[in-house]
């Protein structure tokens, strides 16, 4: 389950009474303010990936305590619960190993079944503590690439509601991103439509 040094999966991480909590939860705290919103890139296109954060808000590209880009409200805090989690999840995938840095910051992403994301890397966090990530609903391609390129070599793996992945050391600053998510996959007792991935972080700020 290292796919690559650093880069742990752990399938089926949370139960379903656990899934279904969180997406609870997310319906909750995605209403405004500062709720689920599209995000648009400076460029003038706009993200086919709807998010909002808990503890800090990200836009293109940096953090603030406020929705910036969306309706200027500050942000929900982030719940100690999620922050337990994000420990919990590197204790689990390093096999024992607990984070020094507390996890402040929970981003939201909301997939609809045309929903992508780009290749990436995740450089406004000012920590180099791993990227904890959640996956709930239909599952995904989640494509993991290298530090140096945009481009081959890279990984696909699929990632199913309850999945946990964690990013840490040489692969918390490789390219990944989601070329397509797999509509109807999700449990159906889960009741919900589309993917929500949900990625616990360190601010360093
Ligand atoms: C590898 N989200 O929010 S989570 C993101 O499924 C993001 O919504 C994807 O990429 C999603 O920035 C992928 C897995 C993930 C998250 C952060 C990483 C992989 C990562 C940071 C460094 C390396
Ligand atoms: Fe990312």
């Amino acid at each position: 389950e290292e796919i690559a040094p650093g880069a742990v999966h752990v399938p089926d991480w949370l139960d379903p009474a656990q899934q279904r909590a969180l997406v609870a939860s997310c319906r909750t705290w995605a209403r405004p303010p500062a709720g689920l919103r599209e995000v648009r890139l400076p460029g003038g296109g706009r993200m086919t990936v709807r998010q909002f954060g808990l503890g800090w808000h990200w836009f293109p590209y940096g953090y603030a305590r406020t929705a910036v880009d969306g309706d200027g409200r500050p942000v929900k805090a982030m719940p100690p619960e999620l922050a337990d989690l994000g420990r919990r999840a590197v204790h689990v995938a390093y096999g024992g190993q607990a984070p020094t840095e507390t996890y402040d910051i929970a981003l939201i992403n909301y997939y609809d079944a045309d929903a992508r994301m780009g290749l990436h890397k995740d450089r406004d966090e000012k920590s180099a503590a791993p990227v904890v990530s959640l996956s709930l609903g239909d599952t995904c391609v989640f494509r993991f690439g290298n530090t140096e390129t945009r481009t081959k070599p890279y990984t696909d793996v699929e990632l199913h509601s309850g999945d946990l992945f964690v990013f840490g050391g040489p692969s918390r600053f490789a390219y990944h991103g989601v070329p397509r998510t797999l509509r109807g996959t999700a449990p159906p007792e889960l009741g919900l439509e589309g993917r929500l991935n949900i990625t616990l972080r360190v601010s360093g700020m």
